[in-house]
């Protein structure tokens, strides 16, 4: 059997075994990272987010061509709230609240304009959208069946933010048994030292819920045909 193509990591490779591997895209909802939205009324420099759309859609687009599966969530609630616990609802002192009308429509409520996906990274026809009422993807989801459903043991994560919804998910992931690997450049949080640290805590002590890496470093390994021609060994 052929071992697993490789990805240059941090603490050290991360193997992408074919037909194994799933991009999961966390939360890039227009909440978290439109001008005037539901982030930026937290106080938030949604210009810090932005910044991840061009690099997770060169990552999405070549995961779609080399056939992995794409799964996106979004962390909302239903229109009644039953589903969001009173503490998050309560939690700090926002000017606007989850399920509070705002200009994307009612704040992080799932069928409404803001709850839904950036027009950048829109799920193509046929890929799972996983809607969850909490921080982690696994957590009140059908998250874990679909993997398995799939064969997927390993994942590439992307989304935002950084230390909250990606770094609970990856948690429950590591917890579950999947092996993750967060691409810096396509994760993304408001605060550039939490961005950062997040990452440090992903690898630190030889990967203890991760490994962590660039765009740029799993882009030509997902397709070969990216690789400069130098890189590509010459047939024999
Ligand atoms: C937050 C998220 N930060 N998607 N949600 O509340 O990280």
């Amino acid at each position: 059997m052929t071992p697993p193509v490789t990805v240059a990591a941090d603490p050290g490779p991360f193997p992408l075994p074919e037909g194994k591997v799933a991009l999961l895209v966390i939360d890039m909802q227009r909440d978290f990272l439109l001008p005037g939205g539901f982030g930026e009324s937290l106080g938030n420099d949604v210009g810090q987010l932005q910044r991840v759309v061009p690099p997770l859609a060169r990552v999405l687009a070549v995961a779609r061509e080399a056939g992995l599966l794409v799964i996106h969530t979004r962390e909302g609630h239903l229109p009644d709230l039953s589903d969001c616990p009173p503490a998050k609802l309560r939690r700090g002192s926002p000017s606007q609240r989850i399920g509070d009308p705002g200009p994307y429509g009612r704040i992080l409520v799932r069928g409404e304009f803001g709850h839904d996906i950036i027009d950048e990274l829109a799920p193509a026809a046929g890929e799972p959208v996983v809607d969850k009422p909490g921080k982690g993807a696994f957590y009140a989801t059908g998250l874990q069946e679909l993997l398995d459903d799939a064969g997927i043991t390993h994942l590439i994560v992307t989304g935002v933010t950084t230390e909250v919804c990606v770094h609970t998910t990856v948690r429950e992931a590591n917890d579950r048994g999947f092996d993750c690997l967060v691409l810096s450049d396509c994760v993304g949080s408001y605060f550039p030292e939490f961005q950062r640290v997040g990452l440090q805590m992903v690898s630190a002590q030889g990967g203890i819920f991760g490994w962590v890496t660039d765009s740029l470093s799993v882009l030509p390994v997902l397709l070969p045909s990216l690789l400069p021609p130098s890189a590509v060994p010459s047939p024999v």
